[in-house]
């Protein structure tokens, strides 16, 4: 893994995509907890996912603080990390609606990131996550429903394999669409702030929304 190459690519455009991250022995691990988890969970999964995996299932909170992809964030963010919480997204098979335009610092942090790790085969078909590059440039309104425009011209399609990673700046507006297929399209993700982030009082909003 070429660290510099992803902080630079991170840095400009607001997300990177690492192939490969998990070994196999590592995506059996977190699908086989991620599904102990979901047993745990009383509530069933929707469209929004699991948020909190870390304070019902022991091994989420270990990996959340401990897990290897920790260091990584930390490289991008240039920064040590205060963990939010792991979660769980699964856009079902024939799941009508995806997830709307947001960023993740909703109501928190300046500066921070995401890790997304697929589960399953993820593309256009089956509802992929898309990110707008370059959006976390700009200052959007703290909303988990933003008015953006979602056309092909703002939106790099997060087209993966089980066990790669796509890693987004909390600020950079991304969204999901329904799954029309009938393949399912799970993931785990873990959010972190950067350490020394500031609670983020936005007064104005981009000129395109
Ligand atoms: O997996 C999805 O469909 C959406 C993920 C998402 O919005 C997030 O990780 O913040």
């Amino acid at each position: 893994m070429n660290i510099e190459k992803l902080r630079t690519d991170f840095v400009r455009d607001g997300f990177v995509l690492v192939p490969k991250f998990l070994t196999e022995k590592e995506l059996s691990e977190l699908e086989r907890e991620s599904n102990e988890a979901i047993k745990k969970n009383q509530m069933p999964v929707t469209g929004m996912g699991i948020k909190g995996l870390d304070r019902f299932h022991p091994w989420f909170y270990e990996q959340l603080r401990s897990g290897k992809h920790v260091k990584l964030i930390e490289a991008l963010l240039e920064d040590d990390v205060e963990p939010v919480h792991a979660g769980f997204f699964d856009r079902t098979p024939g799941e009508k609606t995806g997830i709307s335009p947001h960023v993740d610092a909703v109501g928190h942090g300046s500066s921070g990131a995401t890790i997304w790790i697929a589960l399953d085969k993820t593309d256009a078909g089956n509802g992929c996550m898309y990110y707008a590059p370059r959006s976390h440039l700009q200052d959007y309104e703290n909303s988990l429903n933003l008015r953006f425009d979602t056309s092909p011209k703002n939106a790099f399609p997060v087209e993966i394999n089980p066990g790669d990673a796509a890693i987004h700046n909390a600020r950079t507006v991304h969204w999901s669409c329904a799954n029309k297929s009938q393949r399912s399209r799970r993931s785990v993700i873990y959010l972190y702030w950067a350490a020394s982030s500031k609670p983020y009082n936005i007064k104005k909003r981009a000129k395109n929304t």
